[in-house]
């Protein structure tokens, strides 16, 4: 899967480099390509924002800018172009496994007051929020959407690590233990420690089921 993040600020984007994703990226199973959307503005300073029309606080993302690097980035329209927004649908895991069927995203991050309407109204398929909350840029959301799909692509995480994980089932994950046996007086379940997988299984499933239905009664149904 290839996914494109159009943003003014490149160098936040490093996380994305370190631990599972940039190995998947170092092994080819994801392509990653941040673009600084300034790199495509035609303004003689490379300004890439300007007053709102009507006033107002802040700056607004000109259009000209998105729209040119879009264009380069996807000429035919093949890609799925996601505007990281407030406005937007609330990310879920429902909504990643709908976003794997692409092969190439772009993802739009916008700061200050946001782009320009225009390029939402002519370029952007979509708007996905992480959550109820405004933050100072997309820059965030595109990463925590980045991550959020690259783990379901093949070859990114072992399957079986994908199994048992919270919202598979509509559950949350049991608790994991490691060692030691004790850490300031508390111990491990016993059972993890029998051996025993059949009764292990069951003791998770009974975990998972308390879990959810004390913190995310919602889930259940
Ligand atoms: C997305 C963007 C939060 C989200 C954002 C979110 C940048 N904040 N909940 N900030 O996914 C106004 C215009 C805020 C750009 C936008």
């Amino acid at each position: 899967m290839r996914i494109d993040i159009l943003t003014l600020f490149p160098e936040m984007f490093s996380a994305l480099s370190e631990s599972i994703l940039g190995r998947a990226q170092k092994d080819g199973k994801i392509d990653v390509r941040v673009v600084n959307i300034r790199d495509y503005t035609q303004d003689k300073h490379l300004k890439c924002d300007d007053y709102p029309f009507g006033g107002g606080a802040g700056m607004v993302m000109m259009p000209q800018p998105i729209g040119s690097a879009i264009e380069a980035l996807d000429p035919e329209h093949k890609a799925r172009r996601i505007y990281m927004s407030p406005k937007g649908e609330t990310l879920h895991q429902q909504k990643v496994f709908q976003l794997l069927e692409y092969e190439h995203l772009i993802l739009l991050c916008g700061h200050y007051e946001g782009v320009d309407q225009r390029v939402i109204d002519l370029f952007i398929d979509e708007k996905i929020s992480i959550g109820d909350y405004v933050l100072t840029g997309g820059e965030l959301p595109a990463m925590v959407l980045t991550d959020c799909v690259s783990r379901y692509v093949d070859g990114v995480i072992s399957a079986s690590s994908l199994v048992d994980e919270s919202f598979s089932d509509n559950l949350l994950e049991y608790p994991q233990y490691t060692r030691p046996q004790e850490y300031k007086g508390l111990t491990v379940p016993e059972v993890l420690r029998s051996g025993n997988h059949a009764k292990i299984d069951e003791w998770r499933r009974e975990q998972s089921l308390a879990l959810t239905a004390k913190r995310r009664p919602d889930l259940l149904k």
